[in-house]
């Protein structure tokens, strides 16, 4: 097959490529569904790709990786900057030419006996400001398959290069999948990511995590702009007017679920809708109207798949009926899919994500090593498939963005909601985030870690540097930047039980947020910002005692002054790279430790409190 590009930047680097990796063959992929549909024959030959039942869920096919490769490795992921101190605290380092060294002597001659694809894709749409390319070398089918949804992949991005030099080289070569030679490596200064030993999605599928977050900060960083883990959905109100919130929550907190969130019953029948442009990633960039505008870079969703019912998220279910790819999902004797929290019919004469016979009478809840599906197990899916899927999501321009908000995994410490006091302090919030960690990624789940902005494992350059890129960036903005919020959905009773009712109710909260962006909502002050009164929050129709919001709104002072003694033991790590501004800010909190007690309502309480409250509004 000839190649389909004339761009010589291209065509040397493959060709260099070829010389390194020695494959058999070589085929440029071209977007097109026919050349598409024989990698999918070829890969169900092989085993690679399992065809699921076409009459229940047609186009869709399983994946299963192996049992040492289900999740993006943290701990093998680098930053290669030519200067150490430029990677930062947070990321690993590795001298540029020693870490090309190790990679190309692991790659070497890798592809022998296998066929080297070479994908040509956007992120972005075609054409668009926003628009960013990008080369991926795979020779994994399930690399071509899965980027052929979750990117614009198309020869047209050879028709939009033209003979530029300005594109994302990205390597991926399976090699033996073996875990201890696993790397993913970004070099910033190159535009250049390579990826070797895994077929894990968030390792492989190089335009997610590495170009659209690790390489894109860098880029955001120098054009003045932002690439953040960000879902962005658009909450129309009963008069139809539509305003857009970007919300950063940490891998497997909650941004599938609320970009596509369904308002409970008393909303809709008012009239409210959310509308979905992304549930993972936000590129912004200030429009010319001088506010904040997003865009999603993906085309599709690479969603959790345990969790996911018709009742938690109909809309994202819905999206995985149709030319989805599901991995490490279990496959059921009627070949469909299942996972833990799809429905409560736990089946019989499945096999596991492992691959083995699994038996329900085994099933341990509080086990994972018992489950049918993988904690970590995915769905793949066009976005074109989310029936709330907004009718800006292939806007060029992107999206205005009236709120910000950050959230996390907290049992404790953070409350059900709560207001920056402006930009400057936002930031410091986004710093200042902490979340318990998920199956996401390899390694403790439900430890509390600091994962400032969600970008911790995603941030490619130095954290101090990107802390000083935002507040540059409300600088530029000023009194058009968008507010700054907080949100754990996720506090605990002393059962270890959610206290919040989460999913569809959220949006309960966010009518507060937009109410309070446009200055129509009431909130009281405290040492950590703005909190709603209990009444600020409409809990029409749900079953939820006065008592436990106030308990959900609640500052406990005693844990604020704990975690303020660990965000400075954090920011310690950052050195003279910590703006004064995030230094300064830390002062405003730290008041709340003198005090170092827990208040709770008074017994006479009637649905006000004042807990930690400096004063009300
Ligand atoms: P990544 O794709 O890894 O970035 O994850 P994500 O942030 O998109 O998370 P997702 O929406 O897939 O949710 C992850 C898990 O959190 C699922 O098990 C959900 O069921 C659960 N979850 C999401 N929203 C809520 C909520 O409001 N309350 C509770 N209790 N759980 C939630
Ligand atoms: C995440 O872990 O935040 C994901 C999945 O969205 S991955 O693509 O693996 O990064
Ligand atoms: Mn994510």
């Amino acid at each position: 097959m000839t190649n389909l590009t004339t761009n010589k930047s291209i065509l040397d680097w493959v060709q260099d490529k070829i010389e390194l990796l020695n494959p058999d063959s070589v085929m440029w992929i071209d977007g097109s569904e026919e050349q598409l549909e024989g990698l999918r024959q070829e890969a169900f030959k092989t085993g690679e790709l399992i065809k699921l039942n076409e009459e229940k869920l047609p186009g869709c096919v399983l994946h299963r990786s192996a049992l040492n490769d289900v999740a993006r490795v943290e701990n093998r992921t680098f930053i290669c900057s030519e200067k150490e101190e430029d990677a930062g605290p947070t990321n690993h380092w590795m001298d540029p030419n020693d870490c090309y060294k190790l990679l190309y002597d692991i790659a070497r001659g890798s592809y022998k006996g296998r066929t080297m694809y070479v994908i040509p894709y956007s992120m972005g749409p075609i054409g668009s400001p926003f628009a960013k390319y990008g080369i991926e070398i795979t020779d994994s089918i399930y690399v071509v398959v899965s980027m052929a949804i979750m990117t614009r992949m198309s020869k047209d991005v050879y028709a939009a290069l033209g003979d530029s030099n300005d594109w994302v080289r990205g390597l991926h070569c399976k090699c033996e999948l073996d875990e201890e030679k696993r790397y993913i490596c970004h070099f910033p200064q190159d535009n250049t990511i390579i990826s070797v030993n895994s077929g894990y999605g968030g390792n492989v599928l190089l335009g997610k995590k590495c170009f659209a977050l690790r390489i894109a900060s860098n880029l955001g960083r120098q054009e003045g702009w932002l690439a953040e883990h960000m879902l962005i959905l658009g909450l129309e109100n009963p008069k139809g007017e539509i305003k857009y919130i970007a919300a950063a929550f940490p891998s497997a907190c909650g941004k599938t679920n609320l970009a596509m969130l369904i308002p409970p019953k008393y909303f809709l029948d008012q009239g409210y809708k959310v509308w979905c442009v992304g549930d993972d990633i936000a590129w912004m960039r200030i429009g010319e109207d001088g506010r904040l505008w997003a865009c999603n870079p993906e085309n599709g969703f690479f969603g959790v798949a345990p969790g996911t019912n018709a009742h938690s998220n109909f809309n994202a279910l819905e999206s995985t009926r149709k030319n989805t790819i599901f991995t490490n999902v279990a496959h059921t004797a009627d070949n469909c899919v299942w996972w833990e929290g799809l429905d409560k019919n736990l089946p019989e004469g499945a096999t596991d994500w492992r691959g083995n016979a699994w038996d329900p009478a085994k099933f341990d809840k509080k086990d994972k090593s018992t489950c049918a599906a993988h904690p970590n197990s995915r769905f793949t899916a066009p976005a074109i498939n989310c029936p709330c899927i907004s009718s800006e999501f292939n806007s060029e321009k992107g999206v205005p963005i009236s709120a910000i908000v950050f959230g996390g995994r907290r049992a404790k410490t953070a409350p059900l909601v709560y207001q920056s006091r402006d930009w400057k302090h936002g930031v410091f919030v986004g710093s200042i985030m902490a979340s318990e960690t998920t199956a996401a990624a390899a390694g403790a789940v439900g430890v509390v870690r600091r994962d400032p902005m969600a970008m911790l494992p995603f941030c490619g350059y130095h954290m101090g540097d990107y802390w000083a890129h935002w507040l540059a960036m409300g600088e530029k903005l000023g009194d058009k930047a968008p507010k700054i919020f907080n949100v754990n959905w996720f506090r605990t009773d002393d059962n270890g039980d959610f206290i919040w009712p989460g999913f569809g109710d959220n949006m309960r909260v966010l009518n507060w947020i937009l109410a309070r962006c446009e200055g129509k909502a009431d909130a009281r002050e405290t040492e950590i910002g703005y909190l709603p009164n209990v009444e600020d929050i409409d809990t029409t129709g749900l079953d939820i005692s006065k008592e436990t919001m106030a308990d959900l709104l609640s500052v406990d002072c005693a844990l604020w002054a704990e975690d303020a003694a660990a965000i400075e033991e954090f920011y310690g790590k950052f050195g003279d790279r910590l703006p004064a501004e995030l230094k300064n800010q830390l002062a405003t909190l730290k008041p709340t430790s003198a005090s170092n007690q827990k208040q709770k309502p008074a017994p006479d309480f009637q649905g006000q409190v004042f807990l930690c409250a400096k004063h009300s509004e």
